[in-house]
């Protein structure tokens, strides 16, 4: 298929997106969830495709050996809102999931959740990551996307990501809006990447009491094993190799998954610019992140 040219980013009921994620948004506003689907919301970059996969082995890792060794972690967890003509709808392939529970992908901002997934009171898992980290993953990533708008250099780049011009909106209002919402919500859990980096088996433990699942210790080992970077960057079913639309030659998806590789890109001038703007926007959040371990 020939590359079409990379969208543009646009004002949409005030957060930034692109056609691929508003182009089907009346059948992602109406889409029916089940009371046993699981929600994995996340900003870009935060860990979503790692805890896919979490959660997919928990589910289904004993179950069905070819489900693992055939079909890529970004078909068995679909992506609920991206629609490209031609080639991905995420509504479509989720009502084809012939196995429940049915483990759905959103980047949204909480206020675009459709209604059903409140309704039917369905489990949420939100993984947040730093601010720092997660822009110079979702910079690379724009880079390597072709079905992202062109990112610029790195200050501009960074520059966009500072006043929320990002695919999905702001960091900030991100994090934001799901940690209030959590507040009054016990259906959802909220995670941090930095605490998954920090100790796999203890968030393994913390996801497996929310969703109710008891793995044997042995169980719980092989998919300690399995989710560990290295593994996950050499199984061709978890490393988003077979995603359209990547240019492997520019950047690799699982790129490098450590915690504070942002001192390798921000100067200092950026990283006092950043530090000023995110004391702004944070200061009334009480939600603190770490930017090194
Ligand atoms: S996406 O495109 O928004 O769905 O991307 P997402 O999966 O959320 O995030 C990709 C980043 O997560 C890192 N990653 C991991 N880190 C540690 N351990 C494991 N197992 C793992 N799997 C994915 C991936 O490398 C991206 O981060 P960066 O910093 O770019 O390496």
């Amino acid at each position: 298929m020939e590359q079409p040219p990379r969208p543009k980013l646009f004002d949409f009921h005030g957060v930034s997106m692109t056609k691929y994620f508003t182009d089907n948004w009346d059948n992602v506003q109406n889409f029916k969830a089940r009371p046993d689907d699981i929600l994995i919301a996340t900003y870009p970059k935060a860990g979503t495709t790692w805890v896919s996969y979490i959660l997919d082995l928990l589910y289904f890792g004993q179950m069905s050996p070819e489900r693992q060794d055939s079909i890529p972690v970004c078909e068995r967890v679909p992506f609920m809102e991206l629609h490209v003509p031609g080639l991905r709808s995420g509504v479509d392939e989720l009502k084809k999931i012939p196995t429940s529970p049915r483990l759905i992908k959103t980047h949204l901002q909480v206020q675009f959740v459709p209604k059903s997934f409140w309704e039917q009171n369905c489990k949420i898992v939100y993984v947040a990551r730093n601010a720092k980290d997660s822009v110079v993953s979702f910079f690379h990533f724009d880079r390597m996307n072709l079905l992202q708008p062109e990112p610029g250099d790195w200050n501009s780049f960074l520059q966009r990501f500072m006043e929320g011009k990002m695919v999905f909106g702001s960091w900030c209002d991100h994090v934001k809006g799901w940690w209030e919402k959590k507040q009054t919500k016990s259906n959802i859990l909220y995670l941090f990447y930095e605490d998954l980096i920090e100790d796999t088996e203890r968030e393994l433990g913390r996801l497996c009491s929310f969703l109710g699942l008891s793995p044997t210790a042995e169980e719980r080992e092989q998919i300690r094993r399995k989710v560990l970077f290295d593994n996950m960057k050499k199984n061709k079913m978890a490393n988003c190799s077979t995603d359209e639309g990547y240019d492997f030659n520019i950047s690799p998806f699982m790129r490098k998954g450590k915690v504070g590789d942002w001192r390798n890109h921000f100067t200092v001038a950026q990283s006092e610019q950043f530090d000023e703007d995110y004391e702004k926007k944070m200061r009334n959040a009480d939600l603190q992140f770490r930017t090194v371990l």
